[in-house]
């Protein structure tokens, strides 16, 4: 394994980007809201989705990749918290370092804003990994909702299949919030929008792409699971109209009634492993 696996890349407020090449894998993080926007083992296609209309203006979320979704999801759970997700996705972040490790080249970026301290580590090898550590450095508890809002590659979304999440209640946002159990595998026809209720492993089986990938997740009490459909995607104008059919979110999320309160002091940690099987 090489010292030199990872290399800075500069735009024009200086570092933007680390790019990772390692033995097992390449990769990249965007400085901005400390963004996975790729991660690719080697002899194997792309595994996160990126879009072609993807902004990079320096404000706007990221389409794409792992945005991180903190200290709301969504609109939040009264439903009036803007920027949409949060400003963790929106911040630049520091980048501290990176180190060869077992699993592969680990880089770790901080954020502190608004009384938290954000620590993000991304480890990626033949498996991505990335763990939230939030940590309350104000002087009053916090309420927290959170996600890893990881968008997968695929063939074709109508082929795919989710499985590990039979029989869990999901809270179903494509129906007004109606909570229903999922029966079986979960398959594509249209806009999906789930907040499944408990968390679970699950594996994404992409027929057209010829593979499966497996999603675990721990310190998460949620899982989400996204796919725009045809309106919503050419409604989005960082997301382009045919581009749905190649993409899925699976997500890694404290949310809704799974917020969590922090005390000063603590510490709650999220995170997902992305592999390839
Ligand atoms: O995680 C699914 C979701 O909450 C969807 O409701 C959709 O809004 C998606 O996130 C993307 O949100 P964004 O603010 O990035 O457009």
């Amino acid at each position: 394994m090489n010292d030199n696996s990872f290399t800075l890349g500069t735009g024009a407020g200086g570092p933007a980007t680390v790019s990772i090449d390692n033995q097992h894998c390449t990769g990249e993080i965007h400085l901005h809201g400390a963004t996975v926007t790729a991660w690719q083992p080697k002899g194997e296609q792309p595994v996160l989705w990126l879009s072609g209309s993807s902004a990079f203006d320096g404000d706007s979320p990221i389409r794409g990749g792992v945005p991180i979704c903190l200290p709301w999801f969504g609109p939040g759970r009264d439903g009036d918290r803007q920027p949409a997700h949060g400003w963790a996705r929106l911040s630049e972040w520091e980048f501290v370092g990176a180190d060869d490790v077992e699993a592969g080249t680990c880089a770790t970026f901080v954020l502190q804003r608004d009384g938290l301290e954000l620590r993000y580590q991304v480890t990626m090898g033949e498996r991505l990994e990335i763990a939230l550590d939030v940590t309350n450095i104000g002087q009053e508890a916090v309420e927290i909702e959170e996600a890893l809002h990881t968008y997968l590659a695929v063939g074709d979304i109508s082929r795919v299949s989710l499985s590990g999440l039979e029989g869990v209640d999901y809270v179903d946002k494509t129906a007004g919030g109606t909570v229903v159990t999922q029966d079986g595998d979960i398959t594509f026809d249209g806009e999906t929008d789930r907040v499944y209720l408990t968390s679970a492993n699950v594996t994404v089986s992409d027929p057209a792409g010829g593979r499966k990938l497996l999603v675990q997740s721990q310190g998460a009490r949620n899982t989400v699971v996204w796919n725009p459909g045809p309106a919503k995607a050419a409604a989005m104008p960082d997301f382009g109209d045919d581009e749905w059919t190649q993409m899925v979110c699976v997500e890694a999320a404290n949310a809704l009634d799974n917020f969590y309160r922090l005390q000063p002091g603590g510490t709650h940690s999220i995170a997902q492993k992305v592999s390839v099987v």
